[in-house]
């Protein structure tokens, strides 16, 4: 069984919707930030950086392991979920190369680049200084016009099959109203957008852990 520790958040999501569309069974642990859930010494020695999504699988197959393993970072969970069900990943070597390389470019560039954004549009609400804002919003408008590029020739990022590379990468696209960025001038990644929008493991994804009502 996997135990995912998780909340509604970007980074969060895209761990519930790869589990959605793995079929693996899994169970939701709902991490609350307001009571620094993620930093307390439990979560801790899950996962030492103090921010989710983390899973615990209680029976992991392979490997020297005999108990639990934790796995943290949510791009090496989405590879762990993808090897563990065999699905959202290409069989074929050079296919799964394709994928390891926008995987990549989704965790590391467009994440990051999101988080600053993130973070710089909610200071700005605030009334509190959110110093180089445009500067983020406008490389994250390129890296939106890279995905661009890629998808005029493909369904999906890595090509015919679809896979974690295009999950790690639509939870923050998704976010793009609240970033003050239109896809308008981006036809093949809003296409893209709406495909995976579209997909029954989105929506169901989406919503996990399901936030509190205020
Ligand atoms: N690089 C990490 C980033 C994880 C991350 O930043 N998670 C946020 C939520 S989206 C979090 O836990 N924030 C709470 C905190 O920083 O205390 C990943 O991809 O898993």
């Amino acid at each position: 069984m996997i135990e995912l520790h998780s909340r509604a958040t970007p980074n969060g999501r895209k761990i519930s919707i790869a589990l959605e569309e793995s079929g693996l069974p899994y169970r939701v642990h709902a991490v609350d930030f307001a009571r620094q859930e993620q930093k307390s010494p439990e979560f801790l020695r899950l996962n030492p950086n103090g921010r989710i999504p983390v899973i615990v699988d209680t029976d992991p197959k392979g490997g020297d392991s005999e108990g639990p393993v934790a796995v943290f970072e949510s791009g090496a969970i989405l590879l762990y979920i993808a090897e563990k069900s065999g699905r959202l990943f290409a069989d074929d070597p050079l296919a799964r190369i394709e994928a390891l390389k926008w995987l990549f470019f989704a965790s590391s560039q467009v994440t990051h680049i999101a988080m600053q954004v993130h973070w710089l549009v909610r200071l700005a609400e605030q009334g509190k200084p959110a110093p180089h804002l445009e500067d983020y919003r406008t490389e994250l408008r390129r890296l939106y016009g890279v995905l661009d590029g890629v998808l005029e020739a493909r369904t999906w990022l890595a090509g015919v099959v679809y896979s974690i590379a295009d999950i790690a990468a639509w939870t923050w696209v998704e976010r793009h109203p609240m970033h003050g960025l239109t896809l308008d001038r981006f036809p093949a990644l809003e296409g893209w957008f709406r495909r995976v929008e579209a997909r029954p493991a989105t929506r169901k994804g989406y919503d996990i852990p399901p936030r509190a009502k205020p």
